[in-house]
């Protein structure tokens, strides 16, 4: 891999996209191995993901302009269709993402951390969809995940006037949970992510399923969603030995009992 760095460290998998020359913007090979290197996320050993870039002035400036201004029509809908079905497979990837948004996400790199499960950036973070002063429209998911994230009038007013934001104020609106000095930026995505992976890996599976499925649905179906998810729980170790352990009122025990086991 040229542009993709993947190390695993614990329970938990850490990816860099690593083009700092460029900003870390993501073009055709970008994709491509960040595809590859989701295909290849061994899910019996990681039970959490963090999503960073190198350095340490931009996580992704976009996608790469450079690439795209000479792209055919056909063309700019298979470099759309690349893009997509990669931010697609975070978001529905099995364990959760964590984006550790460590400077510019711009574009491109605002719609990939949209894609993940949750978003925790730098003092020095700036989000955007400058898309219109490109002539293009934000075509990463940018229309449709920034409307669901934030109230749709704010994302409307990101998109329409390309005002890129900072963190305080990404915070404020709700875009990011939480702001850290750039050199605890990493550290704090660790501690999430392990706190994520001690927990009963099945659960929480089932709870990225229960809310990403129920989201797209009526309150109704969404429920049944929920239900069939919780009633999985009831086939797994983590479920019998985490209440067992509860029931007991064996302190000692209930620590024994992370890890999990039956991931
Ligand atoms: N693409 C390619 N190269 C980029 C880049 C990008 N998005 N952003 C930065 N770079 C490169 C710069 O060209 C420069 O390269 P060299 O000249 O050194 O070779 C290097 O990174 C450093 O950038 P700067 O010199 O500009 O650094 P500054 O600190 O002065 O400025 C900046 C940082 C982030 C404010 C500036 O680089 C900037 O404005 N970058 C562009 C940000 C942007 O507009 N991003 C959105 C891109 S549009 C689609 C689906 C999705 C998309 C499109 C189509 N389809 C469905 C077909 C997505 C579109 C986008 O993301």
């Amino acid at each position: 891999m040229e542009f993709i760095l993947y190390e695993v460290k614990d329970m938990v998998g850490t990816i860099t996209i690593n083009r700092p020359k460029a900003l870390n913007a993501l073009n055709s090979q970008v994709l491509d191995e960040l595809d590859a290197t989701l295909d290849a996320v061994d899910l019996d050993t990681v039970r959490c993901l963090i999503l960073t870039g190198a350095g340490d002035k931009s996580f992704v400036a976009g996608a790469d302009i450079g690439e795209m201004s000479t792209l055919t029509k056909a063309e700019g809908e298979a470099f759309g269709k690349k893009g997509n079905d990669v931010f697609r497979k975070l978001e529905t990837f099995p364990i959760p993402v964590i984006a550790a948004i460590n400077g510019f996400a711009l574009g491109g790199g605002c719609e990939i951390s949209m894609s993940c499960d949750i978003r925790i950036c730098s003092e020095n973070a700036m989000f955007g969809q400058p898309e219109v002063g490109l002539g293009i429209t934000p075509g990463f998911g940018g229309t449709q995940r920034l409307a669901r994230l934030v109230s749709p009038g704010i994302a409307k007013q990101m998109i329409y006037a390309a005002r890129n934001i900072k963190a305080d104020e990404a915070y404020r609106i709700g875009l990011v949970n939480a702001v850290y000095p750039v050199e605890e930026l990493i550290p704090q995505a660790e501690k999430l992510a392990a706190t994520i992976a001690k927990n009963a890996p099945i659960a929480v599976r089932n709870c990225k399923k229960a809310i990403n499925d129920g989201l797209q649905t009526d309150m109704d179906n969404a429920l049944v969603i929920e239900e069939k998810l919780f009633g999985d729980c009831f086939e797994t170790e983590d479920q019998k030995a985490g209440m067992g352990n509860f029931l007991e009122k064996d302190k000692e025990k209930k620590l024994k009992v992370v890890p999990f086991k039956n991931c």
